[in-house]
């Protein structure tokens, strides 16, 4: 019949059908034109299906962030042609949809593009070109919370560092004028009382900057602290920067130092730490309600004067 087709032939009636002794040709006679025939296959036939494959199992899902959960699995076939990744969304979900594949002997699988703290169940199957497997266990994993970054605060509170550091009265012209960004500045005239340059050096004026007012949620991850400053100096020559430690415990213990570029005479911002720089420690969220920042002013020359407009904190948790 095939090759009737092939041919191009017009319909014709059958008078009968033979399948040789060797059970390799399809012969069909017709009345009046010739035998038309079609090889059969051999052995094996057309193709016989496979069985479908064996079902992965031991799924496991994790949250690897606030957008991704990553399965693995066991595979416990050897004629799979890939798996069939489904999965729903919510706690107790049941409406499966399938949301990928993966190729034979797959065992892993990331399922991306997902909404921060949100349950997702998933189930794999085994496939192959008889059908698929029976389905995998099932498997949740509830995604992280997405980042959250505060205002950027301006504290409430000051005091120099009146022993051990420089002329022991930090910005001795009013202070307060650092709380915020508005031009206005909290100075340090002729500051130090050495060229040392080091942030951790006793001959350079410290002053202490707090009461930020933070309200950090419990239980979240602190993931970074950008501190934020707004500065110039008389002069840009002997290389005046100024230097920030922080403190979570009110002033008794200080991460170490971060330092700004070299100042300019034009009010600029400088921003040290960042959304993912925790200053070299663990922070707790009750941590921010003791939090001080220090501003150390550094030059080789004791003839700068510092003016600070604002000291800025951002932090940013999980
Ligand atoms: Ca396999
Ligand atoms: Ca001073
Ligand atoms: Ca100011």
């Amino acid at each position: 019949m095939w090759q009737r087709y092939q041919n191009g032939l017009p319909n014709t009636v059958l008078q009968y059908l033979t399948i040789d002794r060797g059970a390799t040709t399809l012969a069909a006679f017709t009345y009046g034109r010739s035998v038309y025939s079609i090889q059969l296959p051999g052995a094996g036939g057309f193709g016989t299906l496979p069985t479908p494959p064996n079902a992965p199992s031991g799924l496991g899902a994790s949250a690897a962030s606030s957008s991704q959960v990553s399965l693995s699995w066991s595979d416990n076939a050897s004629d799979e042609t890939g798996f069939k990744i489904e999965r729903c969304s919510g706690v107790g979900c049941s409406s499966f949809a399938q949301v990928g594949t993966a190729g034979a002997n797959a065992t892993s699988y990331s399922d991306t593009g997902l909404a921060a703290s949100t349950s997702y169940t998933y189930r794999v199957r085994a496939t192959n070109g008889g059908g698929d497997s029976a389905y995998s266990n099932t498997a949740s994993a509830t995604t992280l919370a997405g980042l959250t970054t505060t205002p950027l605060l301006g504290p409430s509170a000051n005091a120099a560092v009146t022993s051990s550091a420089g002329d022991n009265n930090g910005f001795e012209g009013s202070p307060a004028n650092a709380y915020a960004s508005d031009g206005v500045f909290a100075t340090d005239a002729s500051s130090g009382t050495s060229t040392a340059t080091s942030c951790t050096s006793t001959a350079k004026d410290k002053h202490d900057f707090y009461n930020y007012g933070f309200s950090i949620p419990g239980g979240v991850a602190i993931q970074g602290i950008a501190v934020q400053l707004r500065a110039k100096v008389s002069s840009a020559s002997s290389a005046p920067k100024m230097c920030v430690q922080l403190s979570w415990d009110g002033g008794t213990t200080w991460t170490a130092a971060q330092t700004t570029a070299t100042l300019t005479t034009s009010n600029a911002t400088y921003t040290l730490g960042g959304a993912a720089n925790t200053w070299g420690r663990t922070w707790a969220s009750g941590d921010f309600a003791n939090l001080r920042v220090r501003i150390i002013n550094i030059a080789s020359s004791t003839a700068r004067t510092f003016s600070l407009d604002s000291v800025g904190v951002q932090v940013t948790y999980q």
